[in-house]
């Protein structure tokens, strides 16, 4: 008898497969409604009584959006008729019926958020993005010369078909942007993006704690990565998108499809207009560049009000010195997202940052005149692969800075840990200490199971991706007090020197701290000697499972942590910034707090879903630090401290170290 692993993982393989002769759903299922019933939700009819109310809006082989409103609906609509199945036989007879109904994207959505959700199913894992929609992560012309190959294929003939991507990606080095296509186009990257945005759904599901501002942290963590490896390759940093009313100089062609077939995502050529956004089609009301520009105004008027007016025209004050309720941080990431339900008042403050992803998706036909689908920026598993997913959320996240300015800098107390010196830290990575590596490494996945190729052959992706050799960090903490201390240990990376070669402020460098591992550790009395390995940092996961992994179930020496993870999780292999071929220097910045003051009180299942916690939070649990995420970089520096080199020196709490980061041009050896 099937294992339920194993009857998830066949719901999820062949997703674009069509359905074959009748399909007896038992719902009854119009070909092709007019828009106006789809919006009106007029179907399906529940010929057997199920209802899947406005799931098929989206039509099948379409693009699906998470920044749409009514494409939200529509997989909250499948979510409820999935999570209302008992037990997971009858989950699985209903996914098996709607399959061939509903959107391909949205069915792996909606089918991948029960699993994490549904209690009884906490044993079963999803397998990776990658191997369920290859065609979200290599062009379609490889992909077509695989199935052309396929075809000509003796069909006794096993040996793999291969699918090579990287590392040139989608692009040539002519545009200075291309430089980074590798960082932009990784399959862990954007795979990773994909399950935070199913980790943390606007508009549905139980709001995780501090969604808001976890939705600012998260996306701030990964322009800082971004922009440390922008200045490994000689780039200047990002240019935040805030004048909508001169062209956009960057294009993007992600030359990948929607379908696994013919239909493409949209591109934007060098220079293209963000245009006023009226598109029935997809059920929403129309969008001009004005009203995104009358929200982002009122938004900036509240941060520096110090307030919000809600619903009732009640002021709501944002401040992040809170002891109970919601920090400032967590209603303005609410209200900016935008959640609608968790907004203080969406009408007023509308629906600025997801807006802003669908209006950039169609610069290239904003009112459906060419029937075109949207760019890559409209879909949370493609949406990093463009130039301008990293220029919008540097406007957004300078709208969350405008905020944090507001706040008063960490006093003195909020910042020491007496009695507690850190007296050394360092890295050490095969035998040499502070010098770290990266370089090339390639991954192979199994593809024929996104695809719907007829082959007996094997068909695998060959992915060439950046890696480092795995490193360890070696700290010398010294313990004053006659009792055990509980600490936390913060550690962060940023580049040392700016792009002209200076040292940094505090100011210029604090938007590019990148956390890099946050733990817990009790010291005794006396010197301790603490060592963590890079493998273990709160913000990765271990790498992702493929349907074979699954298969085969967890194998022997795999920790419980490790086949504990849910998908999100920033991937382990660009844990590190690339580095320079002659060494780039990085400074490590590590501090250690009270852990009694960092704790969070804990009710409820904290095993689960718990890696790359920082990013990621912790399923149906509380996020597991209270101080306001990106503590100490999130405020503007106390006045004594102008440079991280004067918290170092003034605070025994804090230690500063330069490493240096080589990215090895061949392959990397580990
Ligand atoms: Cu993740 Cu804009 O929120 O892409």
């Amino acid at each position: 008898m099937a294992s339920d692993q194993s009857k998830v993982l066949s719901i999820l393989e062949k997703p674009y497969e069509k359905p074959k002769g009748d399909v007896a759903t038992g719902i009854e299922f119009p070909s092709d409604l007019a828009v106006t019933d789809r919006i009106a939700g007029r179907q399906p009819t529940s010929g057997a009584g199920v209802e899947i109310g406005k799931a098929t809006f989206v039509r099948r082989g379409t693009a699906f959006s998470l920044f749409i409103e009514s494409h939200r609906l529509a997989a909250k609509d499948l979510i409820d008729a999935f999570m209302r199945t008992d037990g997971l036989q009858a989950l699985v007879e209903l996914a098996a019926r709607v399959k061939v109904l509903v959107n391909e994207s949205l069915f792996v959505y909606a089918f991948s958020y029960v699993i994490l959700h549904k209690k009884d199913l906490q044993n079963v894992r999803l397998p990776s993005l990658i191997e369920m929609f290859p065609n979200k992560f290599v062009p379609q012309e490889d992909i077509m010369k695989a199935q052309v190959e396929a075809n000509r294929r003796d069909p006794d003939d096993t040996t793999p078909i291969i699918i090579e991507y990287g590392p040139e990606f989608s692009s040539t080095n002519i545009k200075p942007e291309h430089r980074v296509s590798y960082w932009r186009e990784d399959y862990g990257i954007n795979s990773h993006h994909w399950h935070w945005h199913l980790a943390y759904p606007a508009g549905f599901g139980d709001p995780p704690d501090r969604k808001g501002e976890l939705f600012f942290y998260m996306h701030q963590q990964m322009l800082a990565r971004y922009d440390m490896e922008r200045l490994s390759v000689g780039l200047t940093r990002t240019e935040k998108l805030e004048n909508w009313r001169i062209p956009v100089p960057d294009g993007y062609f992600s030359k990948l499809t929607v379908n696994n077939t013919s239909r493409a995502w949209g591109t934007r050529q060098d220079n293209s207009m963000l245009m006023d956004f009226k598109r029935q089609d997809l059920g929403l009301d129309p969008i001009d560049i004005t009203d995104i520009e009358i929200w982002r105004s009122r938004l900036l008027d509240a941060i520096h009000q110090g307030y919000m007016i809600d619903r009732n025209g009640d002021k709501v004050p944002l401040s992040d010195d809170v002891t109970s309720g919601k920090r400032g941080i967590d209603i303005l990431g609410d209200a900016f997202e935008a959640d609608r339900r968790l907004s203080v008042n969406s009408l007023y403050y509308g629906d600025l940052h997801n807006l802003g992803h669908v209006v950039i998706a169609f610069t290239h036909d904003s009112d459906n005149a060419h029937k075109e689908d949207m760019g890559v920026m409209g879909d949370s598993s493609t949406a990093m692969r463009d130039p301008i997913f990293y220029r919008w959320h540097k406007f957004v996240d300078d709208v969350f800075q405008e905020y944090k300015l507001t706040q008063q800098p960490y006093s003195l107390e909020d910042l020491s840990l007496p009695n507690v010196v850190l007296d050394r830290v360092g890295v050490l990575s095969k035998d040499q200490a502070d010098a770290l590596s990266t370089g090339w490494t390639v991954r192979e996945f199994e593809a024929f199971r996104g695809l719907d190729f007829n082959s007996r052959a094997p068909v695998n992706l060959r992915i060439t991706h950046i890696d480092h050799a795995p490193f360890d960090y070696h700290l010398q903490v010294t313990n004053r007090l006659e009792a055990p201390k509980q600490v936390t240990v913060r550690i962060f990376l940023a580049p040392k020197f700016n792009v002209r070669g200076l040292e940094m402020s505090f100011m210029e460098q604090r938007l590019l701290w990148a956390e890099m591992d946050k733990f817990t550790v009790t010291l005794k009395p006396g010197t301790n000697h603490v060592v963590q390995s890079s493998s273990d940092s709160s913000i990765t996961t271990s790498e992702e499972y493929t349907f074979r992994d699954l298969e085969t179930g967890p194998q022997p020496g795999t920790s419980r942590r490790e086949f504990n993870f849910c998908g999100c999780g920033w991937p382990q292999h660009v844990l590190l910034p690339r580095g320079t071929p002659g060494g780039m220097v990085f400074q490590l910045f590590v501090m250690v707090t009270d852990f009694e003051k960092d704790k969070v009180d804990q009710q409820g299942n904290t095993g689960r879903c718990a890696n790359g916690v920082s990013f990621c939070g912790i399923l149906d649990a509380k996020y597991p630090d209270s101080r306001p995420m990106g503590f100490p970089f999130d405020r503007r520096n106390p006045p004594q401290f102008q440079s991280a080199a004067d918290f170092a020196e003034q605070l025994d709490n804090v230690n500063l170290h330069d490493i240096t980061i080589t990215f090895q041009a061949s392959s990397l050896t580990k």
